[in-house]
């Protein structure tokens, strides 16, 4: 049975790919998972039969069968754990992937997006044109510690996995923002990433929905 999962009907980033449901359908072309798409309106995402499956009534969620899950890292996860592909056979290795997705989502993300909510939420406020520069400055730490560490390397860790799905969906939030071009080595890891056939699959899947309401 295919899983389905959920995703915006109304994507706010026009089909950019910045959705988290671009996480999972990128994992799920990966390992070649034929999967289903029910869009869901701002309205229904906060309705009881949404919130069943998502408690913070949001998208993206993932139902197999019995099992409905929550949470993009979780389930990149759980189709990393499933299938072959996302993660490396040996223990260690796969350890250290595992550690990436963490990083990914806890060490990188959460300064991204403190950055990028602050134009829509406190640019009417006193503090905020002090606050910006703090918050890039913020953003420009972990980019160029992840510079410093992968170096030449293509990913993070000699072979692609799910820390490097996790962690170049991250940093693709910068796009637009000109501060990825500051680090050459960043810029090529996310081209790499948005060259394989699958991130492709997966961007075109979810530019269509957009574009069809149109
Ligand atoms: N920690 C959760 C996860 O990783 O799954 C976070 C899930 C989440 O933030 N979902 C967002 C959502 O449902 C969509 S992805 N928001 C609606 C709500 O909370 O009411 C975040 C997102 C949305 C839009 C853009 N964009 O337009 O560029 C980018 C990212």
């Amino acid at each position: 049975m295919s899983p389905t999962i959920t995703a915006f009907e109304q994507s706010p980033d026009h089909g950019k790919g910045q959705a988290r449901d671009m996480r999972i359908r990128w994992a799920l072309e990966e390992v070649g998972q034929p999967y289903d798409v029910r869009l869901v309106s701002f309205k229904a995402m906060k309705e009881p039969a949404h919130r069943a499956l998502h408690p913070f009534g949001q998208i993206p969620t993932y139902e197999e069968g019995d099992l409905a899950l929550f949470e993009s890292g979780a389930i990149v996860f759980h189709i990393a754990e499933r299938h072959v592909g996302l993660l490396p056979d040996d223990a260690n290795a796969r350890a250290r992937a595992v550690t990436w997705m963490f990083a990914a989502l806890n060490t990188v993300e959460p300064p991204i997006v403190e950055r990028e909510q602050a134009p829509y939420l406190e640019r009417d406020k006193a503090w905020y044109d002090e606050r910006l520069p703090l918050l890039e400055d913020r953003v420009r730490g972990r980019l160029n510690e992840l510079s410093n560490r992968l170096g030449d390397a293509d990913w993070l860790d000699n072979t692609f996995s799910a820390g490097d799905l996790l962690m170049v969906t991250v940093l693709r939030r910068l796009n637009g923002s000109g501060m990825l071009d500051e680090f050459p080595n960043l810029s090529a890891y996310v081209a790499r990433g948005e060259a394989r056939p699958a991130f492709k699959r997966a961007f075109d899947a979810q530019l269509a929905i957009w574009q069809a309401r149109q």
